[in-house]
């Protein structure tokens, strides 16, 4: 849907037989548009030639979002949209509840569902490089289906203060689908690392927002020893589905643990370094904290900033919804998931007078070590009046969430705060 900048430039003698895309669209009927928006243009004809409806065009996402109403979307350009708590509840994450974050724009080829002679390149420091078709993958390795939470970076950005730049993300920019593919440690043995490896970077095909060809978006990418770890995949189903073009159609990668800025979506190439990665996002403040605490709003020099690695153990309540009713002196469940960038949780606590006591919850094992977890627990207000639940997982380290806001860092990564909800008790 690239229509406006596409074929912006092209001015036509009005009287001139019309062979642009908008006019074969006119000869082919004059609700080819119209069947697009799903209703009439009463106005069509008024249309300058050339203007495509602004609400197909991938400036405003709207196509893109139909499917995920409940989403709230923070920017359009590029498409930003993060999950409210209780949309959260699925154990398996659907595609209309997934958050959306995207750093330029999905490019043509997921638009159309287009694979064909789609092919992943693996170079740089292996003994064979390989150029492997979907179909390679599919047939050469064994092939995986995994439960793993995508967390972005700056999941939980809004709640620091002061306030830092980039997407507020509240609660809402996780989700733990069920994703189909390959392990990467399998693809990158069969090209075989040499000694010299030390870091995987990472490339797509989305389109710069500003339009420049081939201009890198966004290419991270993860120590050697990480990506050989048997977690990571190279993925090219969500859910059943091959991957939707939000999502990274034909292939993404899947690093849990890790912000999800490393699991980079339309994957067509990892290269391997000898040195760390220094793609678009590698390098500056990008996805990256202080070496030490910082009191908040502290300018923090750039050689004194390392790279975000394992996401902090973290929770979110899904059921109910914040503002509940239930009666006083009564038994409610309350139930959410937890995950941690370490792997498994390793306690789940809520509490009803913010702070004071904690309960433990019942926490179920993770199907796959990076699935998050299902917690649930029964609270009991002692009578009526407003109550929040708090909610706090456990690394197997004893590290818990905080109450308040983590370490202050100067791009408002990682903050693991307690996800807390309204309760109100009735008599
Ligand atoms: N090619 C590409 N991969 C990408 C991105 C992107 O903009 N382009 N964004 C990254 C970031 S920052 C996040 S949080 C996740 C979001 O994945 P999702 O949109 O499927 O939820 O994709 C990662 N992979
Ligand atoms: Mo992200």
């Amino acid at each position: 849907m690239s229509e406006q900048s596409g074929n912006a430039g092209a001015t036509r003698d009005a009287d001139a037989p019309d062979r642009s895309r908008r006019g074969f669209l006119r000869t082919s009927g004059l609700t080819a548009m119209g069947a697009m928006l799903g209703m009439t243009i009463p106005f069509e004809r008024n249309l300058p030639a050339g203007l495509f409806p602004v609400a197909l065009a991938q400036d405003t996402g709207l196509d893109l979002m139909a499917a995920k109403k409940g989403l709230v979307v923070l920017g359009n350009r590029p498409l930003n949209a993060e999950t409210p708590a209780h949309l959260l509840d699925d154990d398996v994450t659907p595609y209309e509840k997934l958050f959306i974050r995207m750093n330029g724009l999905v490019p043509q080829t997921a638009l159309d569902q287009d694979a064909a002679g789609w092919t992943l390149t693996i170079d740089g420091e292996v003994d064979t490089p390989l150029e492997l078709t979907i179909e390679d993958l599919k047939s050469r390795f064994e092939n995986v289906t995994r439960r793993l939470v995508i967390e972005c970076g700056g999941n939980g950005r809004a709640f620091f203060q002061p306030g830092t730049s980039g997407n507020q993300w509240t609660v809402g920019a996780v989700g733990c689908p069920e994703w189909t593919g390959v392990r990467l440690a399998d693809v990158l043995k069969e090209a075989g690392i040499k000694e010299s490896a030390v870091y995987t970077g990472h490339y797509g095909n989305d389109a710069h927002l500003n339009g420049e060809e081939g201009k890198e978006v966004i290419s991270r990418g993860v120590p050697i020893d990480k990506a050989l770890q048997e977690d990571a995949i190279i993925a090219w189903e969500m859910n059943g589905e091959p991957l939707p073009a939000l999502h990274g159609f034909p292939l993404r990668l899947i690093v849990p643990g890790y912000p999800a800025s490393a699991s980079q979506k339309y994957l067509n190439r990892i290269w391997i370094r000898d040195k760390e990665h220094d793609g678009a996002k590698m390098t500056g403040d990008s996805y990256r904290i202080p070496a030490y605490p910082v009191a908040p709003g502290t300018e923090v020099p750039e050689e004194d900033m390392v790279i975000l690695m394992e996401m902090p153990v973290k929770s979110v309540i899904t059921f109910p919804e914040t503002g509940f009713e239930v009666k006083a002196g009564e038994t409610a469940e309350v139930r959410g998931h937890a995950w941690c960038g370490k792997g498994d949780v390793a306690a789940m606590h809520v509490s009803l007078d913010f702070g004071q006591t904690w309960q433990e919850a019942e926490l179920d094992p993770a199907p796959n070590r990076f699935a998050w977890q299902r917690w649930r627990a029964n609270v009991t207000p002692p009578q009526h009046g407003y109550y929040e639940v708090w909610a706090r997982a456990t690394d197997q380290d004893g590290i818990s969430q905080p109450p308040l806001s983590p370490v202050w860092n100067p791009r408002g990564y990682a903050n693991n705060i307690q996800h807390r909800i309204a309760l109100v008790a009735v008599a």
